[in-house]
């Protein structure tokens, strides 16, 4: 029996009706025996293409999930929702360099279990005690920033893939785990994904509902729970039994839409996306070649991923579906639409590949884009090595933030102490209302920028005291030096202890047990390295 083509299935629909036209003028005199067997042969050759056409029609119905001729055809690369022209046929990728640079075949980091395990509890004990109290007093929370729990504390890195829609989040990250079949996150030219995935370690393949991981106590996503249900119906997990995920956690994104307003998303997107950030240990932010446009919301992530640079990777991906001399066009466009958007004297490391499991389309560049696959997963591993370096950074850096949002309530409270008006003849309201809508005029953010050791790069918009005041006035909190006991000291002095002296103290700890010395001085020094900073090779 013939076996089912496109092809086929076009030709015989093109000459169906001439079939049709014939039949009809047969039906006159010009009837005949072997007329008659014509006719009989070609009605049953136009049913078996019906049958073969219908076939194809459920396939297109069910992507994903390849009919029995095609899964006998393509074991390996079954169709998923694409419709870029691709070598299909030939068989994937071979992915054993990823397990041999993730050290797959190893279990744990290079340090050992024990130490790992006692420096994460001393990390959750520095911040219980002398971060959170700070961060509860003032209301950090209201600002956008819930507190980190342990399950956070605990959890695995996070490896963030962000970017337009459509650059290959998702395929990428396919083929990183190796994904097969029915298990892919759908792939698609078009915006296929609107819901955030976690790609998790599990004992077996299986997804898990948004609000069950959200209210899991064992898990870190319990803060999720704020940004609602229209949030958490678009939030899943994936559970797989893959070796790359007992040391990772991976996060793909429904990619960056630049006609679309936040609102229709039904979440907020944004604040979604800073979640993740904040929890991140790597961003990819993946681009393909034909969207290097910088829209509203491309926009909006970068000023979000603002102090987060060294974690930011950016990825010029699918650069085998471009001709070699437009490649260089591309990357310095590229570069070119990024550069207002990130900050930094140094800019970020940029791979250029194409990161999928198929064989590349145009080979010209196939050592290069391995070349470029390899440094990735490298870096990769090194943030999975470095994981309790970037531990230490993350609870240092949200240290900092606490502390600087602290001294500027204070400073709120005190201008309104000196400025409010005597019992009975003036309005307090008004006055807390004028110094929150001004707060240039009362000089909070230049003193707390002359009293403190805060850099003006670190210093929050002052837009955002606004709404932070609306929720809880500036008399609901009691000014710093009211914050001291007699057992455990005053809250700011345990707070630049922590940041200083104690999370140094364990990093150096960290630093001499992996066989890294000579980067920090008493002063916390090694504090200065960024973390997951790109290590050029
Ligand atoms: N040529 C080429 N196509 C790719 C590559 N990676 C993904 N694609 C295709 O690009 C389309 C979008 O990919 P997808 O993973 O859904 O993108 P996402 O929206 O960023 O998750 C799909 O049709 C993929 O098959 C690549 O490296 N090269
Ligand atoms: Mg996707």
């Amino acid at each position: 029996m013939a076996t089912y083509s496109e092809d086929r299935c076009f030709c015989l629909a093109q000459v169906e009706w001439p079939k049709r036209r014939q039949k009809r003028l047969s039906c006159g005199s010009l009837f005949h025996p072997t007329l008659a067997l014509l006719i009989w042969v070609g009605t049953l050759a136009l049913l078996t293409s019906s049958v073969h056409c219908k076939d194809a029609a459920q396939q297109k119905a069910t992507p994903g999930k390849p009919s029995q001729t095609q899964a006998h055809k393509q074991p390996s690369t079954p169709p998923d929702k694409q419709g870029a022209a691709s070598p299909t046929d030939a068989p994937s990728r071979n992915r054993d360099h990823i397990f041999d640079l993730l050290n797959l075949d190893r279990e744990g980091l290079l340090l050992d279990a024990g130490f790992v395990k006692e420096s994460i509890e001393k990390m959750k004990k520095i911040y219980h005690q002398s971060i959170e109290p700070m961060a509860e007093a003032y209301k950090f929370e209201t600002m956008g920033h819930p507190s980190l729990s342990d399950g956070e504390l605990d959890a695995k890195p996070l490896v963030l893939f962000l970017g337009p829609w459509s650059a290959g989040k998702s395929s990428m990250i396919n083929y990183l785990v190796g994904l097969e079949k029915e298990q892919k996150l759908p792939t698609g030219a078009e915006p296929v994904t609107a819901d955030f995935t976690v790609i998790m370690h599990g004992s077996q393949y299986r997804s898990v509902e948004g609000l069950v991981l959200a209210t899991d106590g064992k898990r870190s996503f319990g803060s999720l729970e704020r940004f609602g249900n229209g949030f958490l119906e678009r939030f899943y997990g994936l559970e797989y039994p893959h070796k790359m995920l007992q040391k990772v956690t991976l996060v793909d994104t429904p990619g960056i839409i630049e006609n679309r307003k936040q609102q229709e998303r039904g979440y907020p997107f944004n604040e979604v996306c800073e979640w993740f950030m904040d929890r991140a240990d790597l961003i990819f932010v993946v681009f393909d070649p034909t969207k290097l446009d910088v829209g509203t919301e491309l926009e909006s992530t970068f000023k979000r991923l603002k102090g987060r640079e060294s974690q930011i990777r950016i990825i010029l991906n699918k650069a085998d579906s471009i001709a070699p001399h437009e490649l260089m066009r591309v990357y310095g466009a590229l570069f070119w639409n990024l550069a207002p958007l990130i900050n930094v004297t140094e800019p970020p490391r940029v791979y250029v590949g194409s990161f999928w499991e198929k064989q590349f389309q145009l080979e010209t560049y196939k050592e290069l884009f391995l070349s470029e696959e390899k440094s990735l997963l490298i870096d990769l591993n090194n943030v999975i090595e470095n994981q309790l370096h970037n531990k230490i950074a993350t609870i240092r850096r949200r240290a900092k933030e606490i502390r600087t949002h602290a001294l500027i309530v204070n400073e709120y409270l005190k201008k309104f102490h000196r400025n409010k008006p005597m019992a009975l003849i003036g309005n307090a309201e008004d006055t807390m209302r004028d110094i929150v809508q001004n707060p240039g005029k009362y000089n909070i953010f230049k003193t707390v920028l002359a009293q403190a050791n805060v850099s003006k790069y670190d210093l929050p918009d002052p837009e955002e005291f606004k709404t932070f005041f609306a929720i809880s006035p500036i008399d609901s909190f009691r000014p710093l030096e009211n914050h001291c006991s007699f057992f455990s000291g005053c809250l700011l002095d345990r707070i630049e202890q922590a940041i200083s002296t104690d999370l140094p103290k364990l990093l150096e700890a960290i630093q001499k047990e992996s066989g890294l010395t000579g980067e920090c001085s008493t002063e916390g020094g090694c504090m200065q390295t960024k973390k997951n900073m790109y290590n050029k090779p």
